[in-house]
């Protein structure tokens, strides 16, 4: 009895503490009722001895911050596998896409198929509950397939979605590889809001709708917090879906080129030169001032900083360690975002190769 009444105490406190570390945590990274697509679920309380509470959390996609959902306790009888049909619904009396995130003391199993609704009956796939030890920092999603629009027999359309498990936010760094397993367009970056989620959605959208050949193709997901990434292959012809969990990919890459320093001149003429500085994770960049100009990250930028108001002869060093793309401005004679004296600093992954650049691979001689 003292057992179970600590084991109600803990539970309380995961319940509190959502970053808590629990005996047992897992994820459905996509559920929901979207058109005709509906995701039942099971979970299975394996002991022969104890009932187990599962506090389970709806966190809605959109790439929000879900810090402030509250747990709903429910009861898994012993030995018993509890039905939740169209889960979103059923066990949060809610709407629209999301992730589950489900937490006990005791060991349980949870499982989910993702069905659309056809005229002849369904057609499903299955998903298997996540266990946040398998969350990883370094992903990779293979046999996917993106070679055509939805209703065109014999092609094929690829989702993926992503969803961070973290107390904080996750900055991703997404590389598409096509047929000749070369790199596809440049790195994506992508970041995820604490216990964000982000829908499926089309592979080709990450990548500005690439023209290689992606009838075969695999996608490398890198963090610098671990998440869950997982692919949807779907049968243009007949909406067949087909899921893909994301494995951890193993591969050390070699060290990537030495940082090098790169140089930004902020001009009497109300210029950064270069307007964009494309560099690579790791490299330094060194404002040279001109004149008197107050270089400023853009509210939008990820990467935050200022060089403060410097004058004519002054230097302002900073150094990006991020990949993604920062604009950024000059306080004094431009606003956030707005027009005037702008400027822009991409960032490319320096842990990724091969190959490098990041550049667009050329075409295929066919
Ligand atoms: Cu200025």
């Amino acid at each position: 009895m003292l057992h179970r009444r600590l084991a109600s105490l803990l539970i309380a406190a995961a319940a509190l503490i959502p970053t808590s570390v629990a005996a047992d945590e897992v994820y459905l990274s996509v559920a929901g009722s979207v058109g005709v697509f509906r995701t039942d679920a099971r979970i299975f309380n394996p002991s022969f001895t104890a009932d187990i509470v599962v506090n389970a959390s709806f966190l809605p996609a959109g790439n929000i911050a879900n810090t402030g959902v509250t747990p709903k306790a429910i009861t898994i009888p012993k030995r018993t596998m509890v039905a939740y049909d169209d889960v979103v619904a059923s066990l949060f009396g809610a709407t629209g896409l999301g992730a589950i995130r489900l937490v006990s003391d005791g060991d349980f199993i949870a499982t989910q198929r993702i069905y659309a609704v056809a005229s002849d009956g369904t057609l499903g796939q299955f998903v298997p509950g996540l266990d946040i030890a398998t969350a990883r920092t370094k992903n990779v999603i293979i046999q996917l397939k993106s070679n055509g629009a939805a209703g065109t027999k014999g092609t094929f359309r690829t989702n993926v979605g992503f969803v961070n498990p973290n107390a904080t936010a996750a900055n991703l760094t997404l590389t598409l590889y096509g047929k000749a397993n070369g790199v596809v367009g440049q790195a994506a970056t992508l970041r995820i809001e604490p216990f964000g989620v982000v829908a499926p959605a089309s592979i080709a959208t990450y990548f500005n709708n690439p023209s290689e050949d992606l009838s075969d193709a695999w996608l490398s997901v890198r963090a610098d917090a671990a998440v869950f990434a997982y692919g949807s292959v779907v049968d243009n012809g007949t909406t067949d879906p087909t899921f893909v969990p994301a494995f951890e990919d193993t591969g050390e890459a070699p060290a990537g080129p030495e940082p090098e320093e790169k140089t930004v001149i902020v001009g009497p003429d109300f210029t950064f030169e270069p307007e964009t500085l494309t560099i690579t994770a790791g490299d330094t960049v060194t404002w040279l001032f001109r004149s008197t100009h107050t270089t400023t990250a853009d509210s939008s930028s990820v990467e935050k900083w200022s060089s403060g108001t410097k004058n004519d002869g002054d230097e302002f060093v900073h150094v990006f360690d991020q990949p993604g793309v920062f604009p950024y401005h000059c306080a004094l004679h431009s606003a956030s975002g707005g027009t005037g004296m702008n400027g822009t600093i991409v960032v490319q992954p320096k842990d990724d190769p091969p190959p490098y650049p990041y550049a667009q691979q050329p075409a295929h001689d066919h």
